[in-house]
């Protein structure tokens, strides 16, 4: 028979939360290029505090990139290792402020205090604030979000054009060494008009996602931003946390209901900060996390973008470390009771997911199947998935499909590289239009034209 191969277009992304540069670069060449990921989301790559404490990241001292993640040569490399793997690189910016702590040395030698930063700032390139301590604590007042601190972090005065040039030379080094992106940390915290001048001055043409996190009552909203570039839909990983428990899953087709355009949405289930605070699912709801990451992939709304992590109890640990450097990851065995410390490699499970969203592609979703907790649909001609978030229960429905005849394997569970055998699970045959889909709890099988096993 005639295999219809379709040309895959890249979509999905992954958050290598804390991964080191050359282990990026290694997860590049041998998972992610292969698995037709779109883009990694690394974490900040400038010099940071020092300390064991993952959020040292989030504290600049200077804009060296010299790093707990690696050196600048490393970064470098890695850039062009996930290039030649066909990966786009989005770098984690981190400029609303400086540090937050008294003074000290940076891991790479910078001395600094609170308000000095060699080279870079001193006191009258930060803002003023005379709320206690300097901090924000009324999210109601938008200059108070934007002028004051947040958590004691030195903040900039980003609308300034000194301040801007600045950070405008600091992106423009990492796009010299092939970045195409950034995450805009903390963007919510900069005036919108801040944002999108500097955005304005970059070299190139980068990717921006911007950092803003709805909430409905607050004067700051994503579509302040969507001039600049694209936002994190934050929204949406709220609401997979409520409907994956309540098993309402067909309502994973709802939830671009009221949130930015699609193009515009970088969709997740989980980040480093909610997997902390508990407003989304994360690798300690199992199967449930999983699931919720099968309707995040399953449904067309978005940019997905998965996570990986490592497993913690307090929410301060660092991720393992040895000399102030975050040592090579090597992926823990999967479980659902993984020790504090080990790297869980999230997206491994979802690579072949990866595979299915870049070929269903733009496809629309066709009629929807649901029974109890189950769903299952069509992506136009190209893929189907159902989704089992039953609990105990077996679902085997036999769907109408528009996919053509063919023995198909299940993209929901392949080993992520090297796969020898990608038909473990055994063959799905569709046959005039009809196939038989059994899915056991809390799993989900997935075809596409592209996984065929004849
Ligand atoms: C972000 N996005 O807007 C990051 O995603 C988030 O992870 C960052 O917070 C935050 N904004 C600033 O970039 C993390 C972490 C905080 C930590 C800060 C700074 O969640 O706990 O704050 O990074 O490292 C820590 C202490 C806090 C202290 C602060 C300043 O937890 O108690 O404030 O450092 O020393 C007095
Ligand atoms: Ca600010």
């Amino acid at each position: 028979p005639s295999i219809l191969s379709v040309e895959p277009e890249r979509q999905v992304g992954v958050q290598l939360f804390q991964w080191n540069w050359p282990s990026v670069g290694r997860e590049c060449t041998e998972v992610l290029g292969p698995n037709q990921f779109a883009f990694v989301l690394l974490s900040p790559a400038q010099e940071h505090i020092v300390g064991e404490q993952w959020w040292t990241s989030y504290q600049p001292v200077s804009y060296q990139l010299e790093s707990k993640l690696g050196t600048r040569d490393e970064f470098e490399e890695m850039v062009s290792t996930c290039h030649e793997a066909g990966v786009k690189v989005i770098a984690d910016a981190v400029i609303n402020h400086m540090a937050g702590i008294d003074g000290g040395t940076g891991v790479a030698g910078t001395e600094f205090t609170h308000y000095e930063y060699p080279g870079l700032y001193g006191p009258d390139d930060f803002h003023t604030c005379d709320t206690p301590g300097g901090d924000i604590v009324n999210y109601v007042d938008q200059q108070e979000v934007q002028e004051c601190e947040l958590s004691n972090l030195a903040d900039l005065r980003t609308g300034e054009p000194e301040v801007q040039s600045t950070i405008v030379s600091y992106l423009d080094d990492l796009t010299s060494l092939g970045v195409d992106g950034f995450r805009i940390d903390a963007a919510k915290h900069m005036h919108h008009r801040d944002v999108q001048e500097i955005v304005d001055q970059l070299s190139g043409d980068p990717i921006i996602i911007s950092e803003v996190i709805r909430a409905s009552s607050e004067p700051i909203q994503p579509e302040d931003y969507l001039e600049i570039g694209s936002v994190f839909a934050f929204q949406v990983a709220k609401d997979l946390a409520g409907l994956v428990p309540g098993g309402a899953l067909h309502r994973a087709l709802d939830l671009k209901d009221g949130q930015v355009p699609s193009e515009q949405a970088y969709t997740f289930v989980t980040n480093h900060d909610t997997e902390r605070n508990r407003q989304t699912l994360s690798y300690k709801d199992a199967d449930k996390y999983r699931v919720a990451n099968y309707l995040l992939l399953a449904q067309p709304y978005g940019t997905p973008v998965l996570y990986s992590g490592y497993a913690f109890t307090d929410r301060d640990e660092g991720a393992p470390q040895t000399d102030g450097g975050v040592d090579d990851v090597e992926c823990a065995t999967p479980s659902d009771d993984p020790a504090p410390g080990d790297w869980l490699c999230q997206h491994r499970t979802d690579a072949g997911m990866a595979e299915w969203v870049a070929v269903v592609g733009d496809e629309p979703i066709g009629d929807l199947w649901r029974e109890g907790y189950a769903i299952g649909f069509d992506r136009g001609d190209r893929g189907l998935i159902v989704i089992n978030g039953n609990s105990t229960l077996d679902v085997s429905p036999e769907l109408t499909t528009s996919l053509p005849d063919g023995a198909y394997c299940n993209a929901a569970d392949l080993p992520p590289s090297g796969a020898e055998d990608r038909c473990a699970d055994g063959e799905f045959i569709v046959a005039d239009g009809k196939v038989t889909v059994p899915v056991s709890p809390m799993s989900a099988v997935a075809l596409h034209v592209n996984l065929r096993s004849a």
